[in-house]
């Protein structure tokens, strides 16, 4: 029994596949009323969407809105983007929005990242077409000197002062949640931008010597780089634990990071000639060298808007490679030595 209907089935397939391959190129094959039909007219014949869907699979033909939307008498040279049937020639950069010559409103139709239907991100563009870059959002990190904080946007190159007194602070970073920390030779701050000055949260309650980095990652854990060591700190006490040493001679020459995939970087003067960037591990503190950066005294990092950046004391402004290491300069900032900075907390 079960071997005959499978021979029936086989046969109900094999003959239902023989009369669709009977359509023409310019029919399909419309199953409900088991005919081949002008293409365009199927819509007319289907009332029940269920039944397109298996026409579709057994068919191999386009879809029938696709049909109904591009009729054949379309001009064979425009290309049409399948997302929005827009064509290519009016939609170059295919951001959906239309070219001036097309009658649409995009300001750069070579650039998907600038067009009117997009919202201003902190990049070096234009995003939304009003002439404006980055207005309207705020595009700055945080950074200090010896005695002062500032706000720094690396697209405009501009630097702001926002406090002018500060508790020595060694370096600084923000908490995913945005609070502003900090650490002294002596112990862990905080930042209270409410009232504008940084409260002591407590000492480290080990020797930490020489802490010249910090970082905190996504799931706020706070390291700091002191020499060839590397700690964490209690964000609610303050105190320090040695998390391990970094090793192969790497020598902590002013900050750490950790970037929005949660890696670990320092910064390594074991080099007289330039420091290098060097990769920790979040969970032994060993660290593994990425590469030289092309310059010294980078006593600042900052993960920000998918970039890292470093500050110098000599007020360099650097994007660094995280692949090679590699620095390039992007400004300098004339009379401020940075001491530390901070990454923004989306990094
Ligand atoms: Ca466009
Ligand atoms: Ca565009
Ligand atoms: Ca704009
Ligand atoms: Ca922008």
């Amino acid at each position: 029994m079960k071997i005959l209907m499978l021979i029936l089935l086989a046969l109900t397939v094999a003959c239902s596949d023989a009369e669709q391959r009977q359509c023409q190129d310019d029919e399909l094959y419309d199953q409900l009323n088991d005919t081949c039909v002008p293409r365009g007219r199927v819509d007319n014949n289907v009332n029940n969407p269920s039944d397109m869907g298996t026409e579709d699979q057994n068919n191999d033909t386009p879809d029938a809105d696709v049909v109904d939307m591009a009729p054949e008498d379309s001009p064979p040279d425009i290309i049409t983007n399948p997302n929005n049937n827009i064509p290519d020639e009016c939609d170059q950069d295919r951001d959906g929005s239309l070219s001036f010559e097309c009658g649409g409103q995009d300001c750069d139709d070579n650039d998907g990242r600038r067009s009117p239907l997009l919202q201003e991100i902190c990049d070096h563009v234009d995003n939304n077409c009003n002439d404006e870059i980055n207005d309207g959002i705020q595009c700055s990190f945080y950074a200090h000197s010896g005695d002062t904080l500032y706000l720094i946007d690396p697209f405009k190159k501009e630097i702001q002062s926002v406090l002018e007194e500060l508790p020595n602070l060694q370096d600084i970073d923000t908490h995913p949640d945005g609070t502003l920390y900090g650490v002294t030779f002596d112990g862990f701050y905080a930042y209270d931008d409410a009232n504008n000055t940084w409260a002591k949260i407590g000492d480290f309650g080990i020797d930490v010597e020489d802490p010249n980095g910090m970082a905190i990652d996504f799931d706020g854990t706070v390291f700091v780089t002191g020499q060839d060591k590397i700690y964490t700190i209690n964000r609610l006490t303050g105190a320090a634990s040695l998390l391990g040493d970094v090793g192969q001679n790497f020598y902590s020459s002013g900050d750490c990071v950790v970037n929005k995939f949660d890696t670990l970087f320092m910064t390594s003067k074991h080099d007289e000639t330039q420091d290098h960037l060097v990769q920790v591990s979040r969970a032994t503190g060993e660290g593994t060298e990425i590469g030289p950066i092309g310059y010294d005294r980078i006593f600042g990092l900052i993960a920000a808007w998918g970039t890292l950046y470093g500050l110098t004391r000599d007020g360099e402004l650097l994007s660094i490679n995280e692949s090679t290491g590699e620095g390039t300069l992007i400004h300098t900032f004339q009379n401020v030595r940075f001491f530390g900075a901070a990454s923004t907390p989306d990094r």
